[in-house]
């Protein structure tokens, strides 16, 4: 029956860690996927995470089905944490929200949602380099993807000017995805002027602003400060499309938590978009699942926990920035090692985007037993004191030839 069928190619990704897995050198790291790895380079459960599952269980919680939309205290909570508490249309009950697959399923909620109701055009501008799945993803939706500049290899930091010119080049109506903090693959944001004269440019242009926002906490270490973009843009009058992952900053990578929201322009309207996101939704899962959603509710809830949370994302965030300082430092200083390395300490959020060729991180994989993606992106999690030597002297032998 399926003779017909071609062998597709694995992701670029997650592919890695197969490699990984299979090989069996002791001074392997794995620098591909980008889950938050302690000190020790073991997965981290967040403290306030064990906690709220102590809370739950002594709770005795049933395991009724949830609504279409999710656990309503969940969402609601979630808003909050992305739009701020004084946000307008959040307190004119005018956010549309539904509980997601983490946040590949609200993107992909997203995108179909916009596919069908969006009066624009169906065409979405995707930053060149992005997450890989975006692409797919918003194919599959039924949107037409086009790419805007972004990251300049010549200043290893952001295009701006080409940025701007993509975007006033874009036809009236289109769809703009923005990665809200930590771009990934760059680790290149905005600054705060930068997005305010974006949120010009796309006022302008009548361009729809559609946030992704996988890292809330992790750039900065401040939840606040990650969630500029997001807040500046609706204090600006936009309406836009936020996707809200609690993989990273809660990292309940496998529980799958997130959320999917439109702010809209009254309470009467987000009435009939939420219903249309419950028709997107009915027919693909029926609803979401229970326990992540529970746990990180319960943390955004009560405040002893809250508070704990938001110390945890800031020590995982403070340890990424030291392994930049430190792996600056090693290639910069210790090493000498050929070419500038500044851009690992400027560059936020889990990854780096280190500028090794493809060539240097084949020979990093077959000599060093270092797993990274082919751009050149490593997930600075991945390096402890432990190993951030044997890194620095790998990638200096690889640059070196
Ligand atoms: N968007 C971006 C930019 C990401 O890097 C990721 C990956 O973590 C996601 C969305 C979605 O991740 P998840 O579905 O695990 O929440
Ligand atoms: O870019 C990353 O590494 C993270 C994790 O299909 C990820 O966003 C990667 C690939 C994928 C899902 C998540």
């Amino acid at each position: 029956t399926w003779s017909a069928v071609p062998a597709g190619p694995p992701d670029p990704i997650l592919g890695i860690t197969e490699a990984f897995k299979a090989d069996k050198d002791p001074r392997k790291i794995n620098l591909g996927v980008g889950a938050y790895r302690d000190e020790n380079g073991k997965p981290y459960v967040l403290n306030a995470v064990k906690k709220a599952e102590v809370k739950m269980a002594i709770a005795k919680l049933d395991k009724e089905y949830l609504p279409i939309t999710g656990l309503a205290n969940f969402t609601q909570n979630a808003a909050k944490l992305a739009y701020g508490s004084d946000s307008v249309p959040l307190n004119q009950n005018a956010i549309a929200v539904t509980q997601s697959i983490s946040g590949t399923g609200a993107l992909r909620i997203g995108g179909a949602f916009l596919a069908r109701h969006y009066p624009g055009h169906r065409i979405i501008y995707l930053p060149t380099p992005t997450w890989g799945n975006h692409i797919p993803l918003f194919k599959d939706s039924g949107l037409e993807v086009r790419s805007y500049r972004y990251f300049d290899k010549k200043t290893v930091g952001l295009d701006f000017e080409g940025l701007k010119e993509d975007l006033k080049n874009a036809p009236e109506g289109a769809v703009v995805l923005l990665h809200a903090c930590a771009h990934n693959p760059t680790g290149v944001d905005p600054t705060p002027a930068q997005w305010k004269e974006l949120s010009d440019v796309l006022a302008e242009k009548k361009l729809f602003p559609f946030f992704d926002m996988a890292y809330q906490g992790f750039a900065s270490g401040s939840t606040t400060r990650d969630a500029f973009a997001v807040r500046h843009f609706v204090s600006q009058g936009h309406n836009v499309a936020l996707c809200q992952s609690f993989a990273k900053n809660m990292g309940l990578y496998g529980e799958r938590v997130g959320a999917f929201s439109l702010t809209t322009s009254s309470e009467e309207e987000k009435k009939r978009v939420e219903s249309q996101l419950k028709i997107i939704v009915r027919p693909m899962y029926s609803n979401p699942p229970l326990h992540g959603a529970h746990i990180a509710n319960t943390i955004l809830s009560d405040p002893e926990l809250y508070q704990e949370w938001e110390s945890e994302v800031k020590g995982m965030a403070d340890r990424i920035i030291s392994m930049r300082e430190r792996l600056c430092e090693l290639l910069t200083n210790d090493l000498q090692t050929p070419g500038s390395w500044g851009h690992i300490k400027s560059q936020i959020g889990m990854f780096s985007f280190t500028g090794l060729q493809t060539e240097q991180c084949k020979a990093l994989a077959g000599k060093a037993h270092i797993y990274m993606t082919m751009d050149g992106r490593i997930s600075m999690a991945g390096l402890n004191s432990s190993n951030i030597e044997y890194f620095a002297q790998s990638v200096d032998a690889a640059v070196r030839g």
